[in-house]
């Protein structure tokens, strides 16, 4: 389905990076095809968005099942087996059941959407995402009139995953969103980054992605996704609910209790790499203000 979010395209030339396109992972024809003629007002905002290196992007990550450092996804997430990969939808749905990952991926359609990450500890990348619409495996489950959230959980695996030995977070790794904000058009389950499978530190085989949220709503390696009319425990908010609240929207001018998030590091840049502006909603604002019309965001944070 062409979209208005087609500008996420841009006309970088993933083979730049030496890396083969996955054939999972090839962007839709339509994307591919509706090229700059497609692009309208909103699209503006996006040109010119450089993808970070497949090395920053796979190499710097936030993954504590693995290890709280940087750099201890990329080095300890190959003990996690992505395959066979089953993700259980249940709650408020009319086909509720265990979905394997290469059924889903028979009926997606995968396409790359250029996003900026901010995380919340105020550095950000920009990723050239492969996923498909978090809104088409909804309907496919088939949301029921009731629902108003949508909760996420990631594997749970002691065995493979040496961080979940320390409680810094009340382990399974869950997430929630809106019902309204999962349906979103710029909300994906991304399944590959440059064209290639999803590396397992950054969320194999399937993570969300919410690019005007802080990073740690995009939950990695989800196993189930449940339908409710509650809104859902999420672990950041467990863990300090001063600090991080259930909607973590990217805003530069709600200030984290113990840093401003008026600025950013971008990431891959280097040592003296300049600060850059946060931008509301991550540069997002036009795409989804709506969704929070009459809504303090403050209070909200
Ligand atoms: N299960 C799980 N998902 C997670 C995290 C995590 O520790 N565990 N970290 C989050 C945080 S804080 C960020 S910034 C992003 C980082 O994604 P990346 O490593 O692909 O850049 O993943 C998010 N998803
Ligand atoms: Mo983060």
């Amino acid at each position: 389905m062409a979209n208005r979010w087609i500008n996420q395209l841009t006309d970088r030339d993933v083979t730049d990076e030496a890396i083969y396109l996955n054939r999972r992972q090839i962007i839709g024809g339509a994307a591919a095809g509706l090229g700059l003629a497609g692009l309208g007002q909103g699209a503006m905002a996006q040109e010119g968005l450089t993808p970070n290196d497949y090395e920053d992007i796979t190499q710097y990550n936030n993954y504590y099942e693995f290890g709280t450092d940087k750099g201890d996804p990329a080095k300890y997430a190959d003990a996690l087996t992505t395959a066979p990969w089953t993700v259980s939808i249940e709650g408020m749905v009319d086909k509720p059941g265990d979905y394997a990952f290469e059924d889903i991926m028979k009926a997606m359609t995968v396409e790359e959407r250029i996003y900026r990450l901010r995380c919340v500890e105020a550095w950000s990348m920009v990723v050239p995402w492969n996923g498909f619409e978090l809104a088409d495996l909804l309907n496919m489950a088939g949301v029921q009139s009731g629902a108003k959230y949508v909760a996420f959980e990631t594997a749970y695996r002691p065995e493979e995953m040496p961080g979940l030995r320390f409680p810094v977070l009340d382990w399974p790794y869950v997430e929630g969103l809106r019902l309204d904000e999962a349906m979103h058009p710029l909300t994906i389950m991304a399944t590959g980054i440059y064209g290639r499978d999803i590396p397992n530190q950054n969320g194999a085989p399937l993570r969300l992605v919410v690019p005007w949220k802080y990073g740690f709503k995009s939950i990695k390696s989800v196993v189930r996704i449940t339908l409710t009319d509650k809104q859902p425990p999420t672990s950041w908010n467990k863990a300090g609910p001063r600090e991080y609240g259930f909607y973590s929207n990217v805003n530069p001018e709600v200030s984290h209790p113990r840093w401003s998030q008026a600025d950013e590091r971008p990431i891959g840049g280097g040592l003296f790499a300049r600060r850059q502006p946060t931008l509301m909603f991550n540069g997002y604002e036009e795409e989804v203000v709506g969704l929070y019309k009459g809504m303090d965001l403050t209070a909200n944070f």
